[in-house]
């Protein structure tokens, strides 16, 4: 067992974490877990947007985070409005979750910039979260808070006035991939004043037959500047939030690669404690590391550790059976060992769910297993 799972702030409960989070990312994503009594990201690795889309849609329910790599995608549709970005995030505040593209920067400054803010993805405008390999040194990390004060500077003054005239769709959110699942075709109501509308698609999601005639309304919305939601740039009065929990802020979060789970990699000890001094030099925009344990150990200390190498054995398998790697090097641990012993706050999942017969199934195992992990370690 790690040393730093002594550090009070591993038997603390996630909503006394939020209240205390200094980063409003972090104070939020406490706030959804506790809520959603969800502490499983699902690291959505596949190929097609039309997969990943319908992944975020059915597993959303389950998880807090969905780590993405962008580039995996072979037909990532990259317009700033109406692209493949701009899908996840409304299913983001459909189901309550944050966007984690795990794009592991590893450059100079200037290019990692660069890379963050501009070119085809554009990543900072879709993903509240991503993260960084600090091998080049500290300044790709002051360069990464840079690039984020900026666009979050620029982001103040933006206004967007809308006006919107219509009735109804089936469609929605849901037009924009072949869901195979039935359940992720529910009627989503295009105005948010509709109580209609809205309590037709309430009774979609309880599975009860939905009846939707003709809602025909003018809406004017007007994006105040600053407002918190104005980033996603799309019909947000139109979207139904998760219950209990606002959007998520615009502030942007970063994580630290500070540990690995492949075997043998190359991440020292010395590695890992200059990510830590790096994280409180930025407190205000590194949310924590992607490692394999926790990593605070100053009383102050409050960062987050995410952690993928996540496998559960199969069902009819005892649950300490030693699970075997991937044979590329990937090693895996059970939320057990690394949510209750190791004093990780959040697992990260991939093939585990995603490879599943019923993903939507696994998802919610893997999700109640990882739960009572945290659950054991804040009551021991
Ligand atoms: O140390 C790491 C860091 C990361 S971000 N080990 C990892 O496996 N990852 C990522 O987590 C990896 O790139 C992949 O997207 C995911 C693990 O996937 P799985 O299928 O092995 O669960």
């Amino acid at each position: 067992m790690s040393t730093n799972t002594q550090h009070p702030v591993t038997t603390s409960s996630y909503s006394t974490r939020a209240e205390k989070a200094t980063h409003p990312l972090s104070e939020y994503l406490f706030r959804l877990m506790s809520i959603k009594h969800s502490n499983l990201c699902l690291s959505a690795d596949v190929s097609t947007a039309n997969q990943l889309l319908h992944l975020a849609d059915t597993i959303g329910p389950s998880i807090v985070v969905l780590k993405t790599h962008y580039d995996l995608i072979n037909n990532w549709d990259y317009h700033p409005t109406t692209g493949t970005g701009s899908k996840l995030a409304r299913l983001a505040r459909r189901h309550g979750f944050l966007i984690f593209e795990d794009r592991k920067f590893g450059d100079i400054g200037n290019t990692v910039q660069l890379q963050y803010t501009e070119g085809s993805a554009r990543i900072i405008e879709w993903s509240h979260i991503t993260n960084v390999n600090m091998i080049p040194g500290k300044a790709v990390v002051d360069s990464l808070h840079g690039a984020a004060v900026r666009w979050r500077e620029k982001k103040k003054y933006e206004v967007k006035t809308d006006i919107s005239v219509g009735t109804p769709r089936a469609e929605s959110v849901n037009e924009e991939y072949d869901s195979e699942d039935g359940a992720a075709k529910m009627p989503v109501p295009e105005e948010n004043g509709s109580g209609s509308a809205l309590d037709a698609y309430v009774h979609a999601r309880d599975g009860r037959k939905a009846s939707i005639v003709s809602v025909t309304t003018v809406s004017q919305h007007f994006e105040p500047a600053n407002s918190p939601r104005n980033w996603e740039n799309l019909d947000e009065e139109d979207e139904v939030l998760y219950p209990g929990i606002e959007g998520a802020p615009l502030e942007r979060g970063l994580l630290l690669l500070a540990q690995m789970s492949s075997k043998g990699n190359f991440m020292t000890a010395d590695y890992t404690n200059a990510c830590v001094e790096s994280a409180r030099e930025h407190k205000s925009y590194v949310m924590g590391f992607i490692s394999q344990e926790s990593l605070n150990s100053e009383p102050e200390d409050m960062f987050m550790s995410m952690t993928p190498g996540c496998q559960l054995p199969p069902e009819e398998d005892d649950e300490n059976a030693p699970i075997e790697g991937d044979g590329k090097g990937q090693q895996y641990n059970t939320p057990r060992k690394l949510i209750g012993m190791m004093g990780s706050d959040v697992v990260i999942v991939g093939r585990g769910i995603i490879k599943a017969a019923n993903p939507r199934a696994e998802a919610e195992r893997y999700r109640r297993s990882a739960w009572e992990a945290y659950e054991g370690r804040i009551t021991a």
